[in-house]
């Protein structure tokens, strides 16, 4: 990646209870940058370019009596013992080291990153077909007289010019160069799915011992633009290369695609069918950002969630509310 140089210092500095974790590295910034989940499991944060090595020794089935291990423990023993994750913490990028056993020695040796200068020529990409681009140059001219940095690329311009399988393949593609090129924090993809693509991912699960498939739409591709792998690479979603992007299996046969879904940039659409419905959602929001800012009334909200998948007695909606209210 061009932002960083790697340095290498190593010292050993602890070894943390609970896991037997020795950490060797060259400054204190993984202390305040650990996050431990309701499962116990510990992820660590480390900024993008820093070079990881763990080493796993996994003392789990030698001290645990297999006949009794709960389902979790079982779940935990099928899967790798580390995972590298490339996303976002706080608007900055960041790798994600998440350890996945209580029951192991863990040693961690990272060599951290020198940043340079970070390119910062644009903060927003709005990508839209050449026919709604006069509402959306409309919002972006608004954006900049009030310090957003915004840039325009129509689809056809990108379907020109960037490498790619198939449209969606290119417009990911256009978005990493704008990251790594321009600095672009967030995309805003103007154009509902009949005239922008979505990606679809494809899973599988076996029901009374027949594999069936089924297709999910998804944004997240857009936004989860990296994984790690030694180093950090573009992710494209078809770990093998089969033309099916975002293959999982569930009781039927087939090799998952490889996806960290931390996303690595910031991605929303407005789903507009025609230049009307862009003009008239330009104009809303250019009235609403006008007329919100620094009123009384903008930092309250009311959120409204229900029982988003019926029947398995958790009220998801009511969960994601309390959620997002803290
Ligand atoms: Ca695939
Ligand atoms: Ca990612």
């Amino acid at each position: 990646m061009k932002w960083i140089i790697p340095v290498i210092v190593f010292i050993m500095l602890s070894t943390a209870a609970g896991t037997n974790l020795i950490i060797k590295n060259s400054d204190n910034s993984f202390k305040n940058n650990e996050i431990i989940d309701s499962n116990g499991q510990r992820t660590f944060i480390f900024p993008i370019g820093t070079k990881i090595n763990v080493t796993v020794e996994d003392k789990r089935i030698e001290e645990e009596n297999i006949s009794w291990l709960s389902e979790k423990q079982e779940y935990f023993i099928n899967e790798p013992s580390y995972h590298i994750g490339v996303g976002l913490k706080n608007g900055k990028h960041v790798l994600f080291l998440t350890i996945y056993s209580n029951k192991s020695k863990v040693s961690i040796d990272y060599k951290s990153p020198l940043k340079t200068a970070s390119i910062n020529a644009y903060d927003l990409l709005i990508i839209t077909p050449e026919k709604f681009s006069r509402a959306f140059e409309r919002l972006a001219k608004f954006k900049e007289e009030h310090g957003i940095k915004t840039i325009v690329a129509t689809l056809e311009s990108i379907y020109k010019s960037t490498q790619g399988r198939d449209d969606a393949e290119k417009i990911k593609y256009y978005i990493k160069d704008s990251v790594e090129n321009y600095g672009i924090k967030y995309v805003l993809l103007g154009g509902s799915i009949y005239k922008l693509p979505i990606r679809y991912v494809t899973y599988y699960e076996e029901y009374r011992w027949k594999c069936y498939s089924f297709k999910m739409p998804t944004d997240l591709y857009y936004a989860d633009l990296y994984r790690y792998d030694n180093g950090i690479k573009f992710s494209s979603w078809d770990t093998n290369n089969n033309g099916i992007y975002g293959e999982v299996y569930y009781g039927c046969n087939g090799i998952n695609d490889t996806i960290d879904l931390y996303p690595d940039v910031y991605v929303g659409r407005l789903a507009c069918n025609n230049l009307v419905e862009a003009n008239v959602v330009v104009n809303k929001i250019i009235k609403y950002e006008e007329n919100a800012y620094n009123k009384n009334w903008f930092n309250r909200i009311i959120l409204v969630g229900g029982d988003t998948f019926p029947g398995n007695g958790i009220i998801e909606g009511e969960f994601m509310n309390d959620y997002i209210a803290i």
